[in-house]
């Protein structure tokens, strides 16, 4: 049995229509998915969409709507975008749909026969846009205010269901002091860390002012506070809060190898969840990731500014670049790591021509058309392609990007995934400008190097669109066609196909165009 792989996006909220957010965190969670699976892993990949709560109820109220209508409308809209952006989720999983609501109902009575639930009275400082309560200390720090929507936290009263937080406390430090990459980038991890150390407190997990939420089991009046119910969908989608999850073919897949989510809700999946699956006996994710930022013009995106990059502004880029070379920019330009990224339509434009027409389509177009014009298409085996030519070591250099490759997924680090592919098409074009084929074309006496040096260059290119084919699916699908090889395909090629193969046929090989230069103004 291949081993397994687990990676998760956020549920997104319906409140809010799908933006360049969601794209994002969803294209690199696919792009590790897709490469995961060539590499030969038993992958399941899961997103969806958060539909509870007050923000959503509000949101369907100022419509005219009821939240189940608001929710299906764009809960759609969401699993139609997916399939625009070439997103391969093995599933999309609804916080309103009873396969989930029915599991949350029972973990919650698990955790309450526990004692983990108890029903308690609570006063705090309450952020009304984000449904969270803050701490006397925290509160303080952020000046009595909502990080994310500036509003005044209010002083609120409530009699609830908590779960008691603070007794896993230690436990949680020491996970993730014995468990450095339990959290990634390390920046994230030590300011998990530094919280942790400040202390938890216990934290309400029903509500009882609205009514659009999972009922808590047994306690009239009582509805799930939607982060306890959206944190579940991860579990849920593998059946592990049925009456017999090991009969879930699902569950294998659990623990999670990410948890990838933006930095503002790091605290939740590296606190909270991991503190009701060690109150559920349940193992732990093996890590969250949590990426910054994309921003605008040095400020945040927001709705009320109205400078988020939006659907229509998204499909523009499709429309004129290539929806690959969106994927491309999301995967090599975005806020990967700890600093967010300004959104710029000339750093799109910049990375487009170096990187994908430059580099990428200039030399798939350049080999391919020597092969059709020199060899006409065909170049079968002529001599051993591992031959070290112009003191190229290509078995070598092939070994190491796919040695990069690996290493960048075990990490989550999809911008070096990315260098590993198109650092191949660097050396390729270098390896070009030195052993100038085209001049060699000349002279007839030595076309039994000009065969080796092009064979030995189709062979970098397959294995460059098989390294670059989880970023840029339908461009590398297109180059391996016109190298007459077959499409990627899952379960474990990788490894043969990023490597020098003696015996590999290359015939038909056809001029490609992949990336044209476009030359219009931005929008
Ligand atoms: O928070 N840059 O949903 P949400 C990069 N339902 N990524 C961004 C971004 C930006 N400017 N803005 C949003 C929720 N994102 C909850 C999650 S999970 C159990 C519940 C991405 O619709 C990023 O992944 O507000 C962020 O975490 C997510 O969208 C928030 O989506």
């Amino acid at each position: 049995m291949p081993e397994t792989a687990y990676v998760t996006t956020p549920i997104y909220y319906v409140n809010d229509r799908p933006h360049i957010g969601h794209a994002y965190t969803t294209t690199l969670c696919d792009a590790w998915a897709r490469f995961m699976r060539l590499a030969g892993r038993d992958v399941f990949f899961l997103t969806g969409t958060d539909e509870h709560g007050v923000k959503v109820e509000k949101s369907a109220q100022e419509r005219g709507m009821t939240p189940r209508a608001l929710a299906d409308e764009v809960s759609a809209e969401f699993r139609r975008v997916l399939g625009d952006f070439g997103i391969t989720n093995d599933d999309f999983i609804r916080t309103t749909e009873p396969r989930h609501e029915r599991q949350v109902e029972r973990f919650l009575e698990r955790l309450r026969d526990s004692g983990a639930v108890y029903l308690g009275e609570f006063e705090g400082w309450y952020d009304e846009s984000q449904e969270e309560y803050h701490t006397e200390t925290r509160a303080k720090e952020l000046d009595y205010r909502s990080p994310v929507s500036g509003r005044p936290l209010v002083r609120a009263r409530e009699s609830n269901y908590y779960f008691r937080l603070s007794a896993f406390t230690s436990r949680l430090e020491r996970h993730l002091e014995e468990n450095p990459d339990f959290v990634r980038p390390a920046g994230r991890r030590n300011e998990v860390i530094g919280r942790l150390r400040e202390g938890l407190q216990d934290v309400p997990i029903t509500r009882t002012n609205f009514t659009w939420g999972i009922p808590m089991p047994g306690a009239a009046g009582h509805v799930v506070y939607v982060w306890i119910d959206a944190l579940f969908n991860y579990a849920t989608a593998l059946g592990l809060g049925e009456q017999d999850p090991a009969g879930s073919p699902r569950a294998r897949y659990w623990p999670a190898t990410f948890h990838v989510v933006g930095k503002e809700i790091l605290w939740f999946h590296a606190v909270v969840w991991p503190a009701l699956l060690m109150a559920l006996d349940l193992p732990l994710p093996r890590c969250i990731y949590a990426h910054a930022f994309w921003i605008k013009d040095g400020q945040k995106m927001s709705k009320s500014l109205g400078n988020f990059i939006d659907l229509e502004a998204i499909r523009g880029y499709h429309d004129r670049f290539g929806l690959d070379a969106w994927r491309w920019f999301m995967a090599t330009r975005g806020p990967l790591g700890a600093s967010d990224a300004d959104f710029r339509d000339a750093h799109f434009r910049e990375a487009y021509l170096s990187d994908l027409v430059n580099t990428v389509g200039n030399g798939a177009s350049r080999v391919t058309a020597m092969v059709e014009r020199y060899f006409e298409g065909t170049l079968p085996v002529v001599e051993d392609p591992s031959r070290v030519v112009a003191g190229e070591d290509w078995s070598a250099a092939l070994a190491r990007a796919l040695r990069a490759a690996e290493e960048a997924a075990s990490e989550f680090a999809i911008d070096r995934l990315a260098e590993a592919g198109i650092g191949l098409m660097r050396s390729l074009d270098g390896f070009i400008h030195r052993t100038e084929p085209f001049k060699i074309a000349k002279d007839p006496a030595r076309r039994g190097e000009l065969a080796l040096i092009l064979r030995q260059s189709l062979e970098v290119l397959e294995a460059a669109s098989a390294l670059l084919s989880p970023l840029m699916p339908g461009s590398m699908d297109r180059l391996r066609r016109a190298l007459s090889r077959p499409p990627v395909a899952e379960g474990g090629t990788l490894a043969a196909q990023v490597r020098l193969d003696p015996a590999r046929t290359y015939a038909g090989v056809t001029k490609v165009a992949l990336f044209p230069r476009v030359e219009e103004p931005a929008p």
